[in-house]
């Protein structure tokens, strides 16, 4: 763990800065109720209990002026947050008032809370494990209606326990193990070994192999799909971003080579986040700042979950197009035949040959003609690499790391029983797939977790 200590009072600005009717200081730690009886002064000179909230008025200690008429919650420990004492003030919200009120606890030996502290003491103090404090986050950050209820089945704290339910189930297969290893002349060995074997591929493997592949779900509902529109210069990519996004957002003009940075925007498409960019168009670029943009638009599609690859039907293919065409998956892309309004000049058959499976729609981004069509087929490309959801988690980055880390060793230990080898070595891969789950819901964590994690978080959360 980072540096931080975890018996000292914090505080921090809970919302936004800015103007507003309200905002909240929170504060965590032992020195909470003493600060509350020393800065605020009841309307009705009521003594402060746990869990009430109170009208008053917050002072400045060195002049004893009102600083702002507040409403304060005391909670005591362990039914909090973060299970340490908390107060809370709501008071205006005004960033100079706001950042007074701040100063004047932070002088009575408070601390600033780094970004995500709270969070992290909530999970150092066990009241919740790893996964529901990046869940948290996910719900805050989510961007569809049911990337809140994925959020909330994580935070739930169901999805911790499923995942320690097959941890647990390892466990007794390396007790079982164990056994075989201290007792090598019983008979019921041969037994015991189809039983590991049954159990680790059907109660094990197979429910993380699941909850793997669920993760393309988690980036539908919960991060936004990242979308990139790529084609040759002046195809038309940003007449139809803009016809996407219903807005004039990026610049649109005869002259080949107009887009030269990234524009990035959300859209959703029946009720689905997408994350889409408009990149620069592919040629052998003109000077150094175009090749910039067109370096960016190449990493930008190699990384993206889906591609709208827009060629000019009004025009013939030209190498840059070929060179595209060819070069896309066609799991991930649709080939977008643009300016219909215009006649034809492409060669279709040369397109779908060139692009194999891709699908292909016919649109005019300048009359916004099968804009629906494409819409259609974006939805339908998602809906692939949606599962479904049967299970509680829907990993993120890091849990699905660790689970496929975990996998690998419960395969080795199962390709290592069916080879006959000898059960300390079966053993040695339980205990690292053991690891790695619980890697998953912070029970075994590296010391930078901190960092790693909650340091990501928003400040005072
Ligand atoms: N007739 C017709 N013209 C279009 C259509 N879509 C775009 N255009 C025109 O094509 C030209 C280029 O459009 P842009 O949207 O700037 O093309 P782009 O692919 O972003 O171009 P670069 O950023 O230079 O790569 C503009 O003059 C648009 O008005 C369409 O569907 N039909
Ligand atoms: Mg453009």
């Amino acid at each position: 763990m980072s540096n931080l200590q975890e018996n000292d009072t914090i505080a921090a600005i809970a919302t936004p800065y800015g103007m507003a009717g309200i905002g909240i200081i929170r504060i965590s730690g032992p020195l909470s109720l003493t600060i509350a009886e020393r800065l605020f002064r009841s309307s009705k000179n009521r003594s402060i209990e746990s869990h009430r909230l109170y009208h008053g008025h917050f002072l400045d200690p060195s002049s004893d002026e009102v600083i702002d008429e507040v409403l304060l919650s005391y909670m005591n420990a362990p039914h909090t947050y973060t299970r340490e004492d908390i107060v809370e003030i709501n008071s205006h919200s005004g960033p100079v008032l706001l950042s007074k009120i701040l100063q004047v606890v932070l002088a009575q030996g408070v601390r600033l809370a780094k970004p995500g502290e709270f969070t992290f003491r909530a999970f150092l103090n066990n009241r919740i494990d790893l996964i529901q404090a990046e869940a948290v986050m996910d719900l805050i950050n989510a961007k569809s209606e049911r990337g809140i209820i994925l959020s909330n089945r994580q935070l739930s704290g169901e999805s911790g326990k499923e995942i320690r339910g097959l941890r647990d189930k390892a466990l007794d297969l390396l007790a079982m193990a164990e056994v075989a290893i201290d007792y090598p002349e019983e008979e019921s060995i041969t037994h015991s070994n189809e039983a590991i074997l049954y159990e680790l591929t059907n109660g094990i493997i197979s429910p993380v192999e699941k909850i793997i592949a669920s993760h393309s779900s988690r980036k539908i509902w919960i991060e936004g799909i990242d979308t990139v529109i790529t084609g040759r210069v002046n195809t038309g990519k940003s007449s139809l971003l803009n016809r996407l996004i219903k807005e004039e957002k990026a610049i649109v003009s005869p002259i080949p080579g107009t887009t030269r940075d990234l524009i990035e925007t959300t859209l959703y498409i029946k009720g689905i986040p997408l994350k889409i960019t408009d990149t620069a168009g592919l040629r052998e670029g003109k000077d150094a700042i175009e090749l910039i943009g067109i370096d960016l638009a190449r990493k930008r599609l190699k990384e993206a979950d889906i591609a709208l690859a827009v060629i000019d039907q009004s025009r013939p293919l030209d190498e840059n197009d070929r060179e595209l065409l060819s070069g896309m998956d066609s799991s991930k892309c649709i080939i977008i035949l643009n300016k219909v309004d215009l006649p034809k000049a492409v060669n279709e058959e040369e397109v779908r040959e060139l692009s194999g499976k891709s699908d292909i729609v016919k649109i005019s981004a300048l009359t916004g003609e099968g804009i629906d069509l494409l819409e259609e087929a974006i939805v339908e490309k998602i809906s692939e690499t949606d599962t479904g959801i049967e299970n509680h988690l829907v990993p993120n980055i890091r849990q699905k790391s660790a689970l496929s880390k975990a996998l690998e060793h419960l395969h080795n230990a199962v390709s290592n029983l069916r080879q006959g080898q000898p059960m300390e070595i079966i053993a040695v891969d339980l205990k690292s797939g053991i690891e790695n789950l619980e890697e998953v819901t912070g029970e075994t964590s590296g010391d930078d977790l901190y960092d790693r994690i909650f340091s990501n978080f928003c400040l005072g959360k």
